[in-house]
């Protein structure tokens, strides 16, 4: 095959002087960090949808992105070369991972089983490509909010027959990512929300959505696929509401239906925005209750108040998000994937590169920063002295259940007023942050 990108080499690590733009500054794939190599501590992966599906259109305006290994239909031929073309990029970037959606990587057909089968003929070119290249899935999905059929939702369609038809699409889907030997396989409920509350049985739709997670668990079981289940947080966007809106709507639906042991986050940095957090506030809050899994790494942006999906190059964020990350021991199946796609104007092929250049340098910056916060010690020291007071006498009481309400009013009563307050010197920390970035 004629390459797809023949002016670019395999792209390499240059050091924080280099001047080449194709090159990387911080991320070095065998610099040892923390006792890991970066490369492992990342896991990096590149959006099969964004990076060749995405031609840059929006509400106003027409596609403008060259992909010149186009030829514009919708045959399997041309599927397939795709396939080749992506895996070139990936390997000349260095990738370890990549992810896609059924619909991605091949046509839908006119049926269903013409779509299985579609799907299967290009499997065959990605499983070559991965032995080829060693370059992994790190975890499939399957699209169930482009096609009219989900208008109304997938698992939680008013329309019996379109849950039906999600679940043997998310079946083939699961099958593939077996056959691939994915990571993990990512439910993202783009339309598993509503519009108007007029129209809506909400508690007869989570219902149906918990249904629908427990056949998928079932199914999993059956067919031997051993990945792990993400669910991928989003409050809105297409729908006014989607009920995976953050990680704690996620964790008390999980609860709830029992499949917390089933799935764990996918946590992306522009959706945790949309739902009016942090990044680092969901990876903290997934982390805190044991359901931290993956990442889609991306940013928002201030002024606008929908998901850009740009890529991530503020340093602040990274930082934030790797702090968690390496205290929650880092990833196992999960990884670090680009969800994120170039500016409309940023057509050329290039632009594909230097997008995840940036991505990848700005979370080499973040570990780098991060390990040298841990190792100094400072923050962790602060907040274990903060919180000093229950590591003994009544705190540790409390902690350990031996005092109710009685005693405490008793111990309270004696006492007459409380240990004085210590500053908790926000403003202190965030100078000392600084002073590592
Ligand atoms: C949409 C989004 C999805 C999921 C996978 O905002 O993030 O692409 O990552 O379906
Ligand atoms: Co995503």
């Amino acid at each position: 095959m004629k390459a797809a990108f023949p002016d670019i080499k395999k792209i390499a690590y240059e050091g924080p002087n280099s001047k080449n733009p194709l090159a990387f500054k911080h991320y070095n794939p065998q610099e040892v960090v923390e006792g890991k190599t970066m490369k492992d501590h990342f896991r990096f992966s590149a959006a099969y949808w964004h990076c060749f599906r995405n031609g840059g259109g929006d509400q106003f305006g027409q596609p403008t992105r060259l992909m010149p290994w186009d030829d514009g239909t919708d045959s399997i031929a041309n599927a397939q070369n795709r396939v080749r073309v992506a895996f070139e990029f990936f390997e000349k970037l260095g990738l370890e991972f990549y992810c896609f959606h059924d619909r991605d990587v091949a046509p839908e057909g006119k049926t269903l089983a013409q779509s299985h089968k579609n799907l299967d003929e290009v499997v065959k070119v990605l499983k070559e490509e991965q032995q080829r290249t060693g370059i992994k899935q790190l975890w499939g999905t399957a699209c169930l909010f482009a096609h009219p059929r989900y208008m109304h939702g997938a698992a939680t369609s008013c329309n019996a027959d379109a849950f039906a038809y999600a679940a043997a699409q998310v079946a083939k889907a699961i099958e593939v990512t077996r056959e691939l030997g994915g990571s993990g396989y990512t439910f993202w409920g783009g339309r598993e929300g509503y519009k108007s509350l007029l129209n809506t049985d909400m508690g007869r739709e989570m219902d149906h959505l918990a249904k629908f997670l427990h056949m998928a668990v079932d199914y999993k079981k059956k067919i031997g696929f051993t990945g792990q289940f993400y669910i991928e947080p989003k409050p809105k966007e297409p729908t006014k509401h989607q009920y995976d809106s953050d990680v704690a709507a996620c964790f008390a639906f999980l609860q709830k239906y029992g499949l917390v042991n089933h799935l764990k986050m996918n946590i992306e940095a522009n959706h945790a925005t949309l739902a009016g957090h942090s990044f680092h506030h969901e990876l903290e809050f997934a982390l805190a209750n044991g359901i931290f899994g993956s990442v889609d790494a991306n940013r928002g942006d201030l002024m606008l108040g929908w998901d850009t999906d740009q890529f991530p190059t503020d340093i602040y964020d990274t930082t934030y998000a790797m702090l968690t990350i390496l205290k929650a021991g880092g990833f196992t199946t999960g990884g670090l994937n680009f969800d994120a796609h170039v500016a409309r104007e940023s057509f050329e092929p290039v632009d594909l590169f230097h997008a995840h250049i940036g991505g990848m340098d700005a979370f080499a910056r973040g570990l780098k920063i991060a390990a040298a916060i841990r190792k100094d010690g400072v923050m962790a020291k602060f907040v274990k002295e903060r919180y000093a007071s229950w590591d003994s006498s009544i705190g540790a009481d409390i902690e350990k259940g031996k005092v109710g309400f009685t005693e405490l009013s008793k111990y309270m009563l004696e006492k007459g007023e409380i240990s004085p307050n210590a500053s908790g010197r926000v403003e202190m920390l965030e100078n000392i942050l600084n002073e590592y970035i």
